[in-house]
């Protein structure tokens, strides 16, 4: 753990926290949950640290003033969604206007940037005024960073939406530790190239002491990268990087909490629960995918797959049952809303096509479910299609296995996943092959429960021995301050 003068101060584009407003009128915090905050907060709230973002919400003034630091124990809302952890810590809400949420947000993190980094570039769009925007939003991050740290903290600065904030952090604090961590893929140097930017991000990340990755070829990508940016500074002589700082790339697969999902799992609740939703499905076979509603998750073309499987085998209508559990996300988004409307499509058409008076092959949950559903949803399905099109990691392949306390369930995972580099007794599919993700689902229903076995077993030992403490513990370790 940190030691008391190097204190752990996190900054990502999101809280841990988010506000509600009721019917009432009233506006509150309400804790959110994900990987990240599983894992930081126990160490923050130990170490009292300050976890610096915005609150999800437009603002109406983004003045400079510095901003308050709120004690996470003052908005506390006793729903333990991470236990109870002892401890505290600040959080810092960093004001963004309506203008930004649209062109630093909307157009510029997830418009022109996770769509190039996860090989969309079709989607992509570049444009000036946006880029000025995230420019302007990570200089006001680093600002604020600046009046709430002292030259002894640690700064930990997290994925795609805060790219510039080392760079302009190391002008205000040459000295200070800043580490990066990139939580999506780093793509090939042909698409990082696209971003007329692509320049004054590696410029920013080799301003860092640190930078982590998820996956050896996402790390080889961002050093290539380097190599052709330090070969254009030479001969131009056009680009300026601080000297003197040493920047250290590193790979650290982000795992999930796999005692948390394990033992609830094996709760009384969970296992009714399970019980009473395979009831429900009225099938032999449950097949599950939970993802967020993003066309990099791969979900038309699973939905595809589905279909091809049930018109090339007859005999498997009414046998199967496949839930998708969708969580809805950035809607403001065109290409979110585009996908929206297809996937609502795909599922009428093909539940159109082969469902009985007594059967349809499609359940759609278009919505958050609570983390003990989540759980028995997952250990209620005999396999899991988890084909993502390009994923930085990808989390729900994890959970699924930590849920299977039975050991038993098949993962259908795709090649372009970086969980693949550690999950080795999946199936393994390329998701834009819809005959191979077809074939791989038939092979999975057809499975021994003894092979099934065999595979959950070893699937597991290595998601309990590599979890989310071990992932933090690295990365400390790294930050020489455990
Ligand atoms: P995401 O793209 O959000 O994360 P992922 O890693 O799959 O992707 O995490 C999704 C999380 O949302 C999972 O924890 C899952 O349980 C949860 N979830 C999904 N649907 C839900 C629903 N309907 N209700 C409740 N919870 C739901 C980014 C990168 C990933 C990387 C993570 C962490 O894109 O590649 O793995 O960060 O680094």
């Amino acid at each position: 753990m940190p030691s008391k003068q190097h204190k752990l101060i996190v900054i990502s584009n999101r809280l841990p926290f988010y506000k509600v407003t009721d019917e009432t009128g009233t506006t509150r915090w309400k804790q959110a949950t994900g990987g990240l905050i599983t894992a930081l907060d126990p160490v923050l709230r130990k170490t009292r640290g300050v976890w610096l973002g915005w609150d999800g919400s437009a603002h109406s003034s983004v003045t400079q003033t510095p901003i308050p630091l709120i004690d996470v124990r003052e908005i506390d809302t006793h729903e333990h969604l991470l236990g109870d952890e002892p401890g505290y810590y600040y959080i810092g809400n960093i004001p963004i206007s309506a203008e930004e949420v649209e062109e630093y947000y909307n157009r510029f993190s997830n418009g022109t940037l996770w769509s190039l980094f996860h090989y969309f570039f079709e989607k992509s769009s570049i444009n000036y005024a946006s880029w000025n925007a995230y420019y302007e939003v990570n200089y006001r991050f680093a600002q604020h960073l600046e009046s709430v740290t002292t030259p002894d903290d640690i700064i930990w600065v997290h994925d795609f939406h805060l790219f510039l904030v080392p760079f302009f952090l190391r002008k205000l604090r040459p000295q200070q530790m800043i580490h990066f961590f990139l939580h999506i893929p780093f793509p090939h140097l042909d698409i990082f190239s696209i971003i007329p930017w692509h320049k004054q991000i590696l410029e920013s990340l080799l301003c860092c002491n640190t930078v982590g990755f998820h996956h050896k070829q996402y790390l080889r990508n961002a050093r290539e990268a380097v190599k052709l940016y330090k070969k254009e500074k030479l001969s131009t002589g056009t680009v300026t990087i601080e000297d003197g700082i040493d920047t250290r790339f590193y790979v650290n697969p982000i795992s999930i909490d796999f005692d948390r999902f394990d033992t609830t799992a094996r709760s009384a609740e969970v296992i009714a629960r399970k019980e009473e939703i395979r009831t429900q499905c009225g099938c032999p076979h449950l097949l599950l995918g939970v993802d967020r509603l993003d066309y990099s998750k791969g979900i038309k073309e699973r939905l595809l797959a589905l279909e091809h499987l049930l018109e090339e085998h007859q005999e498997l209508k009414g046998q199967l049952a496949y839930y998708q559990v969708a969580v809805p996300s950035r809607e403001n988004v065109e290409a979110y809303q585009t996908l929206k409307k297809e996937v609502d499509e795909i599922i009428g058409r093909i539940n159109g096509k082969f469902s009985t008076g007594v059967w349809s092959p499609i359940h759609y949950i278009y919505n958050v479910v609570t983390f003990e559903e989540l759980v028995a949803l997952y250990s209620a399905a005999d396999i899991a299609l988890v084909t993502p099109l390009r994923d930085g990691m990808n989390l729900v392949c994890k959970e699924y296995i930590a849920s299977h306390a039975d050991n038993d369930g098949v993962l259908i995972l795709s090649k372009f996943a970086g969980a693949i580099a550690e999950i080795k007794n999946c199936l393994s599919i390329n998701p834009y092959s819809i005959e191979d993700m077809s074939s791989a689902i038939y092979c999975a229903l057809h499975m021994s429960l003894k092979e099934r076995n065999r595979r959950m077993i070893k699937m597991r030992r290595n998601i309990r021995l590599n979890n989310i403490q071990s992932w933090l513990k690295n990365c400390l370790d790294l930050f020489n301050i455990n």
